[in-house]
């Protein structure tokens, strides 16, 4: 899979050179590229903001030099994916990144200010599928931070990129439910014990405790996930 990023920040996407993801772009199981969005523009002062017809606070991307990035950035077979992380988008959830892990090629349109003027979006309907992505009922200055937490999830779920794929089965929101909790060494700590269940062995009585717990968990916090 490709992944390209369009921002005026490309810094902001160097963690994704570490870990994991750094890993799957040593070993070309993703290729990843932060583009610079004013490497695109044509005056002196690299221009990428103007103000609101209509009026209104703050200022917003102009369209000129996303239309010269994406005339470059999208397939011409129509198949990339064009992602514009925004809070006025459709909620990312488990089953998104699941869907958009099996793409070949996405770009995310990064937004600053108050975002980009509508007529990019308009314009790439009929060269790409787009879609407006929130990450959750709250604002962020951009889509940089929403864009590498998207890619994070996504990626994940290319085969090749986490070592044991037996994690991502039994981890939050990937059965519906939010994962149990879980214990490692000493049994005691600081006078608190690991729950006998899971010291006895039986593997049986652990799979029942586990879902329980689960189901508990999930009642207590986010009831919303249970049918
Ligand atoms: Cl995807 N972008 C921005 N700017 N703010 C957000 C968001 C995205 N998701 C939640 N808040």
């Amino acid at each position: 899979m490709r992944i390209d990023a369009v921002t005026i920040f490309p810094e902001y996407f160097a963690a994704l050179d570490i870990s994991l993801l750094g890993k799957a772009q040593e070993n070309k199981v993703i290729e990843f590229n932060a583009i610079d969005l004013r490497n695109y523009t044509q005056d002196k002062h690299r221009t990428v903001d103007d103000s609101p017809y209509g009026g209104g606070a703050g200022m917003l991307m102009k369209p000129e030099p996303w239309g010269e990035a994406l005339d470059e950035l999208l397939n011409p077979d129509g198949s990339t994916v064009l992602i514009v992380p925004s809070p006025a988008g459709e909620l990312f959830k488990q089953a998104t990144a699941q869907d958009l892990s099996t793409k070949e090629h996405i770009v995310f349109a990064c937004g600053r200010y108050e975002g980009i003027d509508q007529r990019v979006f308009d314009w790439a309907k009929d060269k790409a599928e787009v879609r407006l992505i929130s990450l959750g009922d709250y604002v962020l200055n951009g889509g940089e931070v929403a864009a590498m937490a998207m890619i994070e999830a996504i990626a994940r779920l290319i085969p090749g990129v986490i070592g044991n794929a037996d994690s991502l089965v039994e981890e939050s929101h990937s059965s519906g439910l939010l994962e149990y909790p879980s214990y490692t060494k000493p049994a005691v700590w600081r006078d608190l014990e690991v729950p006998e269940v899971l010291r006895g062995g039986n593997h049986a009585e652990i799979a029942t405790w586990r879902q329980e717990q689960s189901v508990s968990r999930t009642k207590a916090v986010r009831p919303d996930l249970l049918p």
